[in-house]
């Protein structure tokens, strides 16, 4: 079977660098190629969370945002105060509807003269060039030519300081500078979808993605480093969202775990602040929460990682398990789950409909390690 690369599926700059390494398993995100393995799972969890592990993430696609009316039409489209937010500095937030549906949670950057929403897997740049024009602010946005790579794992501190220099060991999260290496124009930013700690190198020129690959791993040889991809089991185990995974498209921010990023009482005027504002007043009828999953008598499950199952307190129907994984640190089979709030908030014992029957469930506090 042959992939047709079009704008409907578009190649990464570090495609070829990709299948070098050996690639084996790949999703589709934002109109691209995401990598998901390299067929060795056991031994790509054990690099990203005992060495350090590179990842193409360039289908982390960005929106930028340009112009005179910038903060105001950022902070318009995003459910979080970026009153105090710094030039080199980037934020978790929630983009939401006017229903306070979440529409994306993406990183957000704000650079010298302009901002880049990095992405989750939804079509942004729809939305926000529709609310552009709906509201008559005073700026241009587009796709620019930027593609993340990612440095994961607790050596990965070491081999940037190596590439950039020990000044780099002071960003703070999500902070960033602009930069380059060996002429290759870059964002460095500390950031990251792992708690391993890490960087990720947003290459901005296209051209030039496999000869960053290639200094990245030949810097990196002396860390072990190797090839790696988001990590469902690392992920879960640090309680980190995957919109369109863990979301429905009707889900609001509280209901994936994004309540402590969501600033309802800015003087600012944002899209969904008044839905958001009742649903704080009513309180959000399910919540974000860890399972633990107790094996099944006499063996394993078919669960894979993106199955999703109902969940029972008794015979009543209390919420959804949206992803599942075995975490090799913990010896045990975790999920995360929206699960009803007075369920949660009760901790009482819940059942998860598995392929192979009922199996019970302890509800766990986010994250896990
Ligand atoms: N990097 C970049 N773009 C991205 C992601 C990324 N776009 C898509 C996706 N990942 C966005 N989603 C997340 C979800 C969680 C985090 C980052 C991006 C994350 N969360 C930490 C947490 O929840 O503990 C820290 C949040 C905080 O303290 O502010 O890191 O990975 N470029």
């Amino acid at each position: 079977m042959n992939l047709v690369p079009s704008p409907r599926l578009r190649t990464s700059p570090f495609h070829e660098a990709v299948v070098a390494a050996g690639v084996t398993d790949v999703t589709v995100y934002n109109k691209m190629l995401l990598p998901l393995s390299y067929g060795d799972p056991a031994a790509e969890y054990r690099r990203l969370t005992e060495a350090v592990a590179i990842w193409d993430v360039a289908a982390e696609r960005q929106v930028e945002v340009r112009g005179p009316d910038a903060d105001a039409c950022v902070q318009y489209l995003t459910a979080r105060d970026l009153s105090k937010m710094k030039h080199g500095q980037g934020k978790y937030v929630a983009m939401c509807d006017h229903d306070g549906r979440i529409l994306n949670d993406p990183v957000l950057l704000k650079l010298s003269d302009r901002y880049w929403f990095s992405l989750a897997d939804s079509d942004v740049l729809l939305w926000v060039r529709a609310v552009v024009r709906e509201r008559g602010f005073d700026v241009t946005v587009h796709e620019p030519d930027v593609s993340p790579l990612a440095v994961q794992g607790p050596l990965a501190e070491s081999l940037i300081t190596d590439l950039f220099g020990p000044h780099v060991a002071s960003l703070k999260y999500f902070w960033f500078i602009e930069t380059e290496l060996r002429g290759i124009p870059l964002v460095l930013c500390r950031s990251g979808w792992s708690k391993q700690g890490g960087f990720e190198l947003f290459l901005q020129d296209g051209s030039r993605g496999g000869e960053l690959w290639d200094l990245v791993v030949e810097a990196g040889q002396k860390y072990g480093i190797g090839p790696g991809a988001p990590n469902n089991a690392e992920r879960i185990e640090s309680g980190l969202l995957s919109w369109g995974a863990d979301t429905t498209p009707d889900s609001n921010p509280f209901e994936a775990g994004m309540a402590h990023y969501v600033d309802v009482d800015i003087p600012a005027d944002f899209i969904g602040k008044a839905a958001l504002q009742r649903i704080v007043a009513t309180g959000p009828a399910r919540l974000f929460t860890g399972l633990v999953i107790e094996p099944l008598a006499g063996g394993a499950t078919s669960w894979s990682m993106h199955d999703r199952a109902q969940v029972f307190n008794g015979s009543e129907r209390v919420g959804t398990m949206s992803s599942v994984a075995y975490s090799p640190r913990l010896e045990q089979t975790i999920a995360v789950a929206q699960i009803r709030r007075s369920v949660v908030e009760a901790g009482s014992p819940v059942e998860v409909a598995s392929p192979e029957g009922r199996r019970q469930a302890t509800i766990t506090p986010l994250p896990f390690i």
